[in-house]
């Protein structure tokens, strides 16, 4: 197991769309134990391939409480299969965007359809920080990050902040911080 690093913004590579994981293999399963030991030492509630640098549909979440024992949750190729018309906000923060926070708008309730490490597909339903968070993961698997539900006014500022932050420490890996469309890790290979 290894704590890999995880991309900050304005990272290009948070804008991919990762690609479906067609066979869980030893790779994929290495990949999850080094998400687990990162998403646990950032600390974070969860974590999709991209912020580790890996365009896979793959996410983990863990929403345990910090006094009870862990609770790891492993999702391949997750996508949303239905969602409330009610919606409900939370506070969201994202480990690619550290020490920001802010209230978001989704859907109170979702169905999600996913594979678990043997292949077998689930289908769950999810609501409360659950589901804020399934979506925020997913929306990381389609390049979407959660200052891309809030103002334009307050994501510039924050992207703005990100860049000269990033300028400053001579990380600066990419100019599509803001919105813009996602390509596919196959698609910007091409580009
Ligand atoms: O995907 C990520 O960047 C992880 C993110 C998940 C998330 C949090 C809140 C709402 C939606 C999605 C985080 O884990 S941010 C850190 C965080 O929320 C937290 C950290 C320590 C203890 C409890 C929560
Ligand atoms: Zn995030």
């Amino acid at each position: 197991m290894a704590k890999r690093e995880i991309l900050k913004l304005p990272d290009k590579r948070l804008r991919l769309k990762s690609e479906p994981i067609k066979r869980v293999d030893t790779g994929i399963r290495a990949l999850v134990d080094d998400m687990f030991e990162t998403m646990y030492a950032a600390p974070g509630i969860g974590l999709a391939g991209i912020q580790v640098g890996v365009p896979k549909r793959i996410v983990v979440i863990d929403l345990s409480k910090k006094d009870e024992g862990h609770e790891p949750q492993v999702f391949i190729n997750p996508e949303i299969t239905w969602a409330s018309d009610e919606k409900s906000t939370h506070e969201e923060g994202c480990l690619s965007i550290p020490e920001y926070y802010e209230e978001v708008e989704r859907p109170s309730e979702v169905k999600v359809k996913y594979q678990d490490l043997d292949g077998k597909t689930y289908e769950i339903a999810a609501d409360g920080l659950f589901a804020t968070c399934i979506q925020h993961e997913i929306d990381h698997t389609n390049g979407v990050l959660f200052i891309d539900h809030i103002s334009k006014l307050k994501r510039d500022r924050v992207v703005k902040k990100f860049t000269k932050a990033a300028k400053a420490s001579g990380k600066e890996t990419g100019k599509e911080a803001g919105k813009t469309t996602n390509k596919t890790a196959k698609q910007k290979v091409e580009a």
